[in-house]
């Protein structure tokens, strides 16, 4: 009879993944898988944290209470996601600290999409409605994920961005049955955000380096082009209902593959801005910096108030 003894820790991995059993954080596994996900959950927490920055740019202008209430409590959940996703990322063994360094160095990417300017407040609308509807498209699958801490965070995650997406959603639609000169800020927004949104889902799989890999551990359930075509063909009927044109002339249904053919994607604009050049890259990092390195006292007195209480509770267990 075999038993587990007999079986290497390699095979007992590659089981529980064939198997569609979670591995978790005591569990052995790869290195390689190990920095996978170290690599895609840590780029993931930084990509909410910095994903706060061109919505935070509009809290104090929004255009009514309401809004500035909604948007606000948006804002505070892109930093729970991180958090919950920083925390994943510790399991695996790296720090927080050294996540944090690696942003603030360059060394770490985050989502290309958080490097283009906010203009108008129908780009809030645009970043509910496009961006969070292709991080959902994105993030969804991967409550299926194999590594058992970054399934479960998605779980949460995935239910307030759809929250957001339908608030990006209403916003597109009060802007479209309103005055022209609204519907135009909408559509300005929407021609703004349709090209970089598409990038978000990654390299074309012939160019992406990792899918292959992601997909056979089960980190990644589909392939960043199959994701990118479900997210076409979802956003395309919803843009005719509010009205918009898509900024895309090659846009077409094309009934043998059952979903739209769309244009190139410009692979050179995305390089250029994974690499840092984009129009808010720099700007991006430097709020970053800043903001940590003002919040240095908050650490410094959680630290010596933790500290106090330890100090305090082993005191007591000694008289
Ligand atoms: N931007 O081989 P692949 C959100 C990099 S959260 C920058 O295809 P992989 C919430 C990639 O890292 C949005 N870099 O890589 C929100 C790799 O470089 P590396 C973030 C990108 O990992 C909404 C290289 O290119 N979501 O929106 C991008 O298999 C509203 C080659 O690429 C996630 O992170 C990009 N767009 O697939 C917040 C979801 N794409 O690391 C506020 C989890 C690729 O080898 C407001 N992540 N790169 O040096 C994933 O699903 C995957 O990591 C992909 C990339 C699909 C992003």
């Amino acid at each position: 009879m075999e038993t587990i003894i007999d079986k290497s820790l390699e095979e007992l991995f590659e089981e529980k993944i064939a198997n569609e059993i979670r591995i978790e954080p005591k569990d052995w596994m790869p290195d390689q898988y190990r920095k996978t996900l170290v690599r895609q959950i840590s780029q993931h927490a930084h990509s909410e944290i910095v994903g706060m920055l061109p919505e935070g740019n509009w809290i104090t202008r929004a255009p009514s209470l309401k809004r500035k209430a909604i948007l606000l409590s948006k804002v505070q959940d892109e930093a729970g996601h991180g958090l919950y996703l920083y925390s994943a990322a510790e399991t695996l063994g790296t720090s927080r600290d050294q996540m944090i360094n690696d942003l603030h160095s360059g060394k770490a990417k985050y989502s290309s999409i958080f490097n283009y300017p906010t203009l108008s407040w129908a780009d809030i609308g645009a970043i509910g409605w496009l961006v969070d509807g292709a991080a959902i498209m994105n993030q969804v699958p991967l409550i299926r994920t194999s590594y058992g801490p970054y399934a479960r965070a998605m779980v949460r995650v995935c239910k307030e961005e759809s929250f957001h997406q339908r608030q990006g959603f209403e916003i597109m639609m009060t802007l479209c049955n309103g005055a022209p000169a609204q519907k135009k800020m909408a559509q300005e927004a929407f021609n703004r955000w349709w090209w970089p949104t598409l990038m978000m889902f990654g390299p074309k799989d012939e160019e992406s380096p990792n899918t292959e890999q992601s997909m056979r551990w089960k980190i990644k359930r589909f392939t960043n082009d199959e994701l990118r075509q479900r997210f076409v063909d979802m956003m395309v009927p919803q843009a005719e209902f509010l009205g918009l044109t898509v900024p895309d002339k090659d846009l077409k249904w094309n009934e043998v593959k059952n979903g739209y053919d769309y244009g190139d994607v410009d692979w050179e604009e995305f390089w250029n801005v994974v690499k840092g050049n984009g129009p808010c890259n720099k700007d991006r990092i430097n709020t970053r910096v800043k903001a940590h390195e003002e919040g240095a006292w908050v650490r410094e007195a959680a630290m010596a108030h933790a500290e106090k209480r330890a100090r305090r509770e082993a005191e007591k267990q000694v008289a």
